[in-house]
């Protein structure tokens, strides 16, 4: 397969179950803010996957709250790549076409880690549905890495009814967790690895300090 492009203004956060994603995420937005129009541009659209379009929302809630039945791992993927084929057309290229900075929480590494690694599918297959589905890869990627335990009490603490897949075992998030590291270590261009088991104030330090390097040098 062919190595797809790494939009230079497209930055995405990844990681397991409570690594702290949704808390850096508010911090990047704002240090891209406070950078002004000279690095950032004019505009920062933050999204998240599963979901960032209204049609990609009904997809994730599918996914993370399916009722009684059985979701096959081969579905569960699908739904992924239908919600980011809608996201990638419906939010993230326009905005990457108008100039704008695109914040993504989750994006298609988390298919390789948690479809792949988790649930042991085919990565060639996932290859080629991120070729011909998705097209685009950021151009920072920023995996915050938890132990899994750590990023499960995170959670526990926050919520008492956690959705589908945060019901997984705690083999599963392993198989994430170093399917995540993996992926890092095969595109170190790429991916910036943050120790996430630090106090949120260290953590997002690193994090801001990692896209002020990357919006510096784009
Ligand atoms: N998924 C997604 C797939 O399987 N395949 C895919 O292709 C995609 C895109 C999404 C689920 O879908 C799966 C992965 C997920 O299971 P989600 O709700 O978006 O569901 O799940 P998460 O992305 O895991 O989001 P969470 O909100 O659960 O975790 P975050 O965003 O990483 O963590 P955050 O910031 O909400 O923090 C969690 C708690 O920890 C505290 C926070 O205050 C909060 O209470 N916290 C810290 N505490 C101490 N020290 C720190 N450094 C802390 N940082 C945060």
């Amino acid at each position: 397969m062919s190595a797809l492009p790494l939009h230079p203004r497209f930055v995405s956060l990844e990681g397991g179950e409570g690594a702290g994603k949704t808390t850096v995420l508010a911090a990047l937005r704002a240090a891209l803010e406070a950078a002004g129009d000279e690095a950032a541009g004019s505009e920062i659209v933050v999204t998240r996957e599963p979901g960032g379009t209204p049609l990609a929302e009904k997809i994730r809630a599918l996914l993370l709250h399916p009722g009684e039945e059985a979701l096959a791992a081969e579905t569960e993927l699908m739904l992924m790549f239908a919600a980011r084929a809608q996201h990638v057309r419906a939010t993230i290229l326009p905005a990457l076409e108008r100039g704008a900075w695109v914040l993504c929480d989750r994006f298609t590494d988390s298919s390789y880690a948690y479809q792949g690694g988790g649930r042991g599918l085919d990565a060639a297959f996932i290859d080629v549905l991120e070729q011909r589905v998705v097209g685009l890869r950021p151009g920072l990627t920023l995996l915050l890495d938890l132990d899994v335990a750590q990023g499960r009490a995170r959670i526990e603490s926050r919520d008492p009814h956690p959705d589908r897949i945060e019901r997984e075992r705690g083999a599963f998030f392993e198989r994430v967790r170093q399917a995540f590291l993996a992926r890092a270590a095969a595109e170190p261009r790429r991916f910036r690895v943050i120790d996430a088991s630090r106090t949120v104030d260290e953590v997002v330090a690193e994090a801001v300090a990692r896209l002020r390097a990357f919006a510096g040098a784009a």
